[in-house]
């Protein structure tokens, strides 16, 4: 008797539950793929918009030092989303029809890139919010159940470690400055503050995804879940800075042993989701740009590709 759709889905399943990964040539359900190109590539893309905010600085880092290490910190965002997009290419989706889909408006990325970064000490909240929810969300994701997504992972938690400890070293350096560098400082955190907390996707009960993805251990934790531990984690490291963060309703609840916080605007988070917030058409123009100014880059490499290829069929194997 030949197997039916539900005994694939069956055996696939306890495979997630025991743990075994998934690979690209495993069986896996339609939706399964669908959710990780989904997602996958929406991580890909956030990497690579995630460069602009940043790279907007990169001209006017304070000293030589922060420069060097921000121009590294913008690269290595690059080389993430070039792992992202590899990894996506296993499930049957091309590298350009990815791209095509940011560029086109169609596909998400990360709210969080789609607002301005107005000063030098904003470097340093991106990287210690940013990154810090980046790598909390991403930890997570060195044990999701699809083989090469979970290997990309690694490497670049490893990464964005480095990547948030500079971010705060700029914003404890401000915050033992002058006056007007503790300003800078706690104006960066007052501003994005809330959009990190953005970052981890919308509340558990208005999440379409969390539930099947917990299941086919694609999400280890809950957006909540993260939320919470980051908005643990932040309330302390923010003592350090002697800075606060921008929410009053903060407080240790001895109870739960969490910090209680306050309502988050969902409306703005949909809003930016939706193309409306302050940077968006900017981010979008900014990346249709790069790939119209790189097409001659494309071409060259595709005919230098086709040359090699021709050379070798008529046996001149040097073109190694
Ligand atoms: N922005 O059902 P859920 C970085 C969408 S880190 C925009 O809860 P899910 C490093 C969601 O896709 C940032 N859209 O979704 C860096 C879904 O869309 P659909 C990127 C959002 O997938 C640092 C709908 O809303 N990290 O780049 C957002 O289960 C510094 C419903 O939501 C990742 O992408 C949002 N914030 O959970 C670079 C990590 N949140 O189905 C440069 C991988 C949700 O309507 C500088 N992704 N949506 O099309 C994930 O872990 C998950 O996708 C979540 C969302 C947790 C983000």
């Amino acid at each position: 008797m030949s197997m039916q759709l539900h005994d694939f889905e069956n055996s696939f399943q306890q495979k997630v539950d025991a743990e075994i990964k998934i690979e690209p040539k495993d069986w896996m359900p339609e939706a399964y793929r669908k959710t990780l190109i989904r997602q996958i590539s929406q991580h890909a893309h956030s990497e690579i918009v995630g460069m602009l905010p940043e790279g907007n600085w990169i001209s006017r880092a304070p000293s030589l030092k922060r420069k060097a290490i921000l121009i590294s910190k913008v690269q290595d965002e690059a080389g993430h989303g070039l792992y992202l997009y590899s990894s996506c290419e296993t499930l049957g989706i091309t590298r350009e029809e990815t791209i095509n889909d940011l560029n086109s408006g169609k596909a998400k990325y990360s709210s969080i890139f789609n607002y301005p970064t107005l000063t030098w000490a904003d470097m340093g909240a991106i990287g210690w919010l940013v990154d810090g929810a980046a790598i909390l969300n991403q930890v997570m994701l060195c044990r999701t159940s699809y083989g090469p997504y979970a290997r990309a992972m690694v490497r670049i938690c490893k990464e964005e470690s480095f990547h948030q400890r500079q971010g705060f070293d700029i914003l404890l350096t401000l915050s033992r400055g002058t006056d007007a560098q503790k300003a800078m400082c706690q104006d960066a955190i007052n501003r994005w503050w809330w959009p990190s907390l953005m970052m981890f996707g919308p509340k558990d009960s208005e999440s379409t995804n969390t539930d099947q993805s917990m299941k086919w251990k694609i999400k280890r934790k809950t957006n909540d879940e993260l939320r919470q531990q980051f908005i643990d984690m932040c309330a302390e490291q923010v003592k350090i800075l002697n800075m606060h963060l921008p929410d009053k309703d903060l407080k240790w609840n001895t109870e739960t042993q969490h910090y209680d916080f306050g309502e988050i605007d969902w409306s703005e988070f949909w809003n930016v989701v939706k193309g409306n917030g302050p940077c968006n058409k900017q981010r979008l123009e900014a990346r249709r740009k790069a790939h119209e100014e790189g097409e001659w880059v494309r071409e060259a490499a595709a005919a230098y590709a086709e040359k090699r290829k021709s050379r070798a069929s008529a046996g001149n194997l040097e073109a190694a």
